[in-house]
């Protein structure tokens, strides 16, 4: 490979190759792999990103995008010596419309300063999570982003206008042109997003926003049982358009106290919580929702509850549930994200308790989710006298278990945090073979040489 091709258009700043950066540029959030890259590259424009691709054509060298490595399926791992190209140097808000209330943005625009612009503008960019400090949107739209606000507004998905992508070949596509109706036939924007850079890498994007929602009231809820955490979705969610309904276990709170940044603001302890989010957006919203609230607690689906009366105690509540990932962190977690028809739940949920307390009786199982969104987190933390090889081994063994039943369901492998490397040998689960097999041949008319995030999703 041969790196001197590019130092004419390249400054030094934008070529490293120290084992330092190699390391850290690697690999994402995910644990268990070891980074093997060869090179980072750090482009300015989407013409540098295409300058790229051309020369990993001709060098016959492997490409990974790199965007805020948040990714949880190792989407953005480079185990082979691939050269890592990075958006970090791509993070200009390009421009602002503020008739269509739109911005548009480089690939490296980190999602928080996104979500500040629009407020800054009195709008509003709601796709939210806990890693938005430091994840890019370019990532975001490669995944398909969902996080803590998919059930009132969506996933990333429905607020790209438009983007601009450089393909395997290097060509450069600029797709839909923000425009809000194109019948023009099909609309290759919704294929790249979630492609997970196997098809292309997402340079630029045109993102919309929208209004800032009224008053949010928090609220957070102790359950008795898996029933009940059904039964107050159920209540809640035909009076309002919920913006946020989660739920975690006494295990999951356990690990947010050993942490110790915020404590439970209730009284009683519960094997469940549910957080909920309603917007105020009429007089009569919080009479409502109390009489919900009482009306739950008479049926016993809640044993304690309260809503948080400012911002601070709204942000400790939602900490109690944000800051699950990084509280566990440390005991080297195995991830499943999965996710069902939202109908199918309760089905879900009680299959999955038995698996893992037949399953996993030595472990601790940290496990929570978006259940509004029919997406459950399941976080297996290694046992300290345990090897990371046994460890793994008992994992993918339950696995089959777990992705069986999913099948059974019809529900997903992944439900927000994509294929990458983690998922790939169960992808079959979710998608038919003929499904992988036009999945394989639109990678192929997009990245015919095989040089984009290559090993990842199939
Ligand atoms: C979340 O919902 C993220 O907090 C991370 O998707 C989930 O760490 C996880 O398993
Ligand atoms: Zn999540």
């Amino acid at each position: 490979m041969n790196l001197d091709q590019l130092k004419d258009q390249f400054n030094e700043d934008q070529i490293l190759t120290d084992s330092k950066s190699l390391e850290t540029y690697g690999k994402d959030w995910t644990k268990h792999f070891t980074p093997n890259p060869s090179a980072i590259l750090f482009p300015k424009s989407t013409q540098q990103v295409q300058q790229i691709v051309k020369w990993a054509l001709n060098e016959k060298v492997a490409l990974v995008p790199s965007g805020g490595r948040t990714g949880l399926s190792a989407g953005a791992y480079a185990l082979n010596k691939e050269v890592i190209v990075s958006f970090e140097k791509m993070n200009k808000i390009v421009s602002f419309d503020d008739i269509e209330k739109s911005v548009h943005c480089e690939a490296g625009v980190i999602t928080e300063t996104l979500q500040n612009f629009a407020l800054e503008k009195n709008l509003y960019y709601p796709v939210d999570f806990a890693a938005r400090g430091s994840s890019q949107i370019g990532g975001n739209i490669a995944t398909n982003a969902g996080g803590i606000k998919v059930i009132r507004y969506g996933l990333t998905r429905n607020w790209v206008k438009a983007i601009t992508v450089v393909t395997g070949t290097g060509e450069i596509l600029n797709l839909n042109n923000s425009l809000v109706k194109n019948a023009s036939g099909y609309d290759l924007r919704h294929l790249f997003i979630g492609s997970e850079g196997t098809l292309g890498f997402i340079t630029e994007c045109e993102i919309q926003l929208t209004r800032k929602p009224k008053n949010l009231n928090v609220f957070l809820f102790a359950v008795p049982k898996l029933e009940s955490v059904m039964e107050i979705y159920k209540s809640f969610s035909t009076e309002f358009n919920l913006v946020a309904f989660e739920m975690f276990t006494d295990v999951a709170l356990k690990y947010i106290r050993k942490q110790g940044h915020v404590d439970s603001p209730l009284e009683m302890e519960a094997p469940y919580y549910v957080l909920l989010e309603i917007e105020d957006d009429n007089e009569n919203t919080l009479e409502l929702a109390m009489e919900i609230f009482e009306s739950n607690v008479n049926k016993e689906h809640i044993l304690d509850g309260t809503l948080a009366q400012n911002s601070q105690q709204a942000t400790n509540i939602w900490r109690l549930r944000e800051d699950i990932t990084e509280s566990t962190a440390d005991f080297s977690p195995y991830k499943n994200d999965v996710s069902v028809r939202i109908s199918k739940v309760p089905e879900f949920m009680h299959q999955m308790d038995e698996i893992l307390k037949t399953d996993y009786p030595e472990f601790d199982v940290v496990w929570f989710g978006h259940i509004g969104d029919g997406n459950l987190h399941i976080n297996i933390l290694k046992p300290k006298n345990l090897s990371s090889e046994e460890f793994i081994k008992k994992c993918h063994e339950v696995d089959h278990k777990l992705f069986s039943m999913i099948e059974k369901l019809g529900g997903s492998v992944s439900a927000e945090h994509g294929v990458g490397l983690v998922k790939k040998p169960y992808l079959h689960h979710t998608r038919s073979q003929s499904e992988i097999a036009y999945m394989k041949a639109i990678k192929q008319i997009f990245d015919p040489h095989g040089i984009l995030n290559p090993g990842k999703m199939f």
